[in-house]
């Protein structure tokens, strides 16, 4: 059941460097808005907008996700060993990026890149160390043009509570694993730059889940993204915290699940996400006006496939008003919570239309949810 939107308490963001904690945060029981600035008042221009996503990503790692590590030594990357592909469709490499102080931190990629000229646009993603992309993944990506370049992020940081990667680099660091984990996106992205076969200008990033989470956080985060696809990726990626289903996870129990994914002042809001200043459609405005597609199934209704929709809504305000509403999209397919080559597909056929520049803009019509109430009372200035 959808939670009704009350009535809109009027937080004002916090100025520049000043967080209150949640017991000092107003309820705010629609989708908080996106161009309420630290003074209280609403950015009237587009040229605030780079000042403006500033503060909202600032203000999202503060409560949700913690800082990113910082950037650290030059990344290096050494190829171990390489394969042709049958029917001379390219090669795939074993690459080891050493990253952060010293290199110290040591991270796999598969790299696979096709046959030709080039530079090729890439799809990068996180989840090397999940195994689940073989030779069908491989050989899609290929095929339709495109680089495939997988890192294992569970080397940049483990997936539980134990402080390996960057944590054992920078004992101090206090971000939860998302954060981590988006920073490992971001060093294999300065990896890709030295690629002579990479195009640097079209680096879409993905991953499933909590590949998606973090791959939505790495998007937002750095302007050397063209496209930002998370998959499935629900509470703390697309999905909608204050707007669920019933069965859908919630913030109470992914901070007591997952507490390392987040910065630890996130579990502050577990009963209490009326007092977050944000909403996960803030996350997604501050990708714009960069490419933004999240991929969704109808039946992962853990992660709150309706929510993403929402969110999804919401953040196309921001973008319609950045004049670049053909570069959000959803897309949803039948299925339980997978990342499957359907998926894939649905990426690179947004990624084409992106990047030749004939988007076609994806109107309210095609969404899976037509009755979802616009659960919010602002709308873009004028
Ligand atoms: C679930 C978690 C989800 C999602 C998923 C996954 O258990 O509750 O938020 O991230 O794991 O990563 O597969």
């Amino acid at each position: 059941m959808l939670m009704p939107a009350l009535l809109l308490a009027c937080a004002a963001m916090a100025s520049p460097g000043e967080y209150p904690p949640v017991e000092k945060l107003h309820a705010i029981s629609e989708l908080p808005d996106p161009f309420l600035s630290s003074r209280g008042s609403r950015i009237e221009s587009r040229r605030e907008w780079p000042t403006q996503r500033k503060r909202l990503l600032d203000t999202l790692l503060h409560y949700q996700y913690g800082s990113l590590p910082p950037e650290g030594d030059r990344v290096s990357g050494r190829t171990i060993s390489r394969r042709d592909l049958p029917d001379g469709l390219g090669n795939v490499r074993d690459v080891r990026l050493r990253m952060g102080p010293k290199g110290s931190v040591e991270v796999r990629m598969l790299l696979a890149i096709p046959s030709g000229a080039g530079p090729f646009p890439v799809i990068l993603d996180g989840d090397l160390g999940w195994g689940r992309l073989g030779d069908a993944h491989i050989s899609l990506v290929l095929r339709r043009g495109y680089i495939l370049a997988a890192f294992n992020r569970e080397e940049v940081g483990a997936d539980g509570p134990e402080r390996t990667g960057v944590y054992r680099a920078w004992p101090e660091y206090d971000g939860g694993r998302l954060s981590a984990w988006a920073w490992g996106f971001h060093r294999s992205v300065d990896y890709l730059l030295t690629v002579p076969e990479v195009d640097g200008n079209r680096i879409a990033v993905t991953g499933h889940s909590r590949g998606g989470k973090c791959a939505l956080l790495a998007g937002a985060t750095d302007e050397r993204v063209a496209v930002t696809a998370p998959n499935n990726s629900g509470y703390g990626g697309a999905g909608c915290y204050r707007f669920h289903d019933d069965r859908s996870e919630t913030l109470e129990a992914i901070v007591r699940q997952f507490p390392y994914w987040f910065h630890a002042r996130f579990a502050d809001f577990a009963g209490r996400a009326d007092r977050l200043p944000f909403d996960q459609h803030t996350l997604k405005a501050c990708v714009a006006p960069r490419s933004l597609v999240s991929t969704e199934a109808l039946g992962d209704l853990w992660a709150n496939p309706r929510g993403s929709q929402i969110t999804y809504q919401a953040a196309a305000e921001v973008y319609a008003w950045l004049g670049a509403r053909d570069r959000i999209g959803i897309r949803y397919r039948p299925g339980p919570h997978e990342h499957n080559l359907s998926d894939l597909t649905a990426l690179l056929d947004f990624c084409d239309e992106q990047f030749t520049g004939r988007p076609s803009a994806d109107g309210p019509a095609a969404l899976p949810f037509p009755d979802a109430p616009r659960v919010w009372s602002w709308s873009a200035p004028k």
